[in-house]
């Protein structure tokens, strides 16, 4: 129990700490405010900070020169004491040091080359390697084999570091297949054909389903099995991935992004017809899975080949329980639209298709070549007749 005198004691020395406190307050005013302004208290008890802007208390002032002494000030039971206790306040002058006149870096990214030496001034590459030696290093050349396939349209990266790997189709014509070879035709009339050779894989024949080309002008082929990446000029094809729940498909195509929601720069989508139903094509090192994105009404058996217009969408060539076969479109964005095209001019089995700017065409089983000219709401068709058994079909999207 403390005394009567004890208590006294205390509580005096409880009083004299709150002085000394207060008084350790008032000889604060002034920190944190920098060389520019100054905080004085006037005799309404007012705060003027300088330069310019006067406060009354009022927490909000709306002047940006405002410290935040004098916002405390006005909340504060001591508003008459010119703490500052905030943060130093900002100024609009800009103390930033002026730039000196030093001549520009000569080696801009640092990697030991000079800019005006450096095959890739803005991309570290000590070792300068230009694999086309095309004066642009391998670190910035967006086509690094050089041939005419970028990076982002090569069918697996690493072949842009391999020169040997299949290069760009050419522009003016379509590709066209039989199970054993490739050939191409002319896109203008009189549609000449070549017969370019046949498809190997490893110097082995391999017997390929169907085609696609890319927008850069890489080809796709496609097995029962296995998806293949071949050289437009000599059939030749290399491996790229085992198909995975994508069985015997019988078309193959390129479409642009937009067309299943994607944006213009984004790379093709690859889509497939495999039975009954459309997929797009997903590959992920050395399979290609795929993902259903439309299911044939009963009516129809199976797909054919498949193409793409900006125009209609994905367009198949559709073998009906009944002939004839059947060409319609479909918007991949709305599942339940098949729209009917065209009757194929009654013929039977087609199994190639490839549409271009101003006409479609349809290769059938028995060597027909059905050149379609839109013509209103239909077509006009003109039949080239061959010897070849046409299995598959593809132009750049
Ligand atoms: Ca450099
Ligand atoms: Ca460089
Ligand atoms: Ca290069
Ligand atoms: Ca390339």
């Amino acid at each position: 129990m403390m005394s009567p005198a004890a208590a006294a004691r205390r509580l005096t020395l409880l009083l004299t700490a709150a002085a000394l406190a207060q008084g350790c307050q008032r000889v604060n005013p002034g920190w944190g405010d920098d060389d520019s302004e100054t905080s004085s208290t006037g005799e309404d008890g007012s705060t003027t900070t300088s330069p310019g802007t006067t406060t009354t208390g009022s927490e909000t002032t709306g002047s940006e020169t405002t410290t935040s002494a004098t916002e405390a000030s006005g909340s504060d039971s001591d508003s008459s004491v010119g703490t500052s206790t905030g943060p130093a306040p900002t100024t609009s002058s800009s103390t930033g040091a002026p730039t000196t006149g030093e001549p520009p870096p000569l080696d801009s990214d640092d990697d030991g080359v000079l800019d005006e030496d450096d095959n890739c001034p803005a991309e570290p590459n000590a070792l300068q390697e230009d694999l086309d030696e095309d004066g642009l290093g391998d670190a910035c050349d967006d086509d690094r084999d050089g041939d005419g396939l970028p990076r982002r349209c090569e069918l697996v990266p690493d072949w842009d570091l391999d020169p040997d790997k299949p290069g760009a189709a050419a522009e003016d014509v379509i590709y066209v297949n039989e199970t054993s070879s490739l050939h191409r035709m002319k896109i203008a009339p009189p549609h000449a054909r070549t017969q370019i050779g046949s498809f190997k894989v490893a110097g082995q024949p391999v017997l390929i389903n169907d085609i696609a080309l890319n927008s850069c002008g890489a080809l796709a082929a496609v097995s029962k099995s296995f998806l293949y990446g071949c050289e437009p000029l000599t059939a030749t094809c290399w491996f790229v991935g085992n198909l995975a729940g994508v069985s015997d498909p019988q078309g193959l195509s390129f479409a642009p992004a937009p067309l299943f929601g994607g944006v213009e720069d984004d790379p093709d989508v690859l889509i497939a017809s495999s039975g009954a139903q459309l997929l797009t094509l997903t590959i992920d090192g050395d399979v290609v899975s795929g993902e259903v994105f439309a299911e044939l009404p009963n009516l129809y058996l199976h797909a054919g080949d498949l193409a793409t217009t900006p125009e209609l969408g994905v367009l198949a060539a559709l073998k009906g329980a009944f002939p004839p076969d059947q060409l319609a479109s479909f918007d991949p964005l709305d599942l339940g639209t098949l729209t009917p095209r065209s009757d194929l001019d009654w013929h039977l089995f087609v199994g190639g298709l490839a549409a271009t700017p101003a006409r479609l065409f349809a290769f059938d089983l028995y060597g027909d070549i059905i050149v379609l000219e839109p013509s209103g709401d239909a077509y006009t068709t003109t039949v080239i007749e061959s010897d070849k058994q046409w299995l598959g079909a593809a132009s750049r999207p």
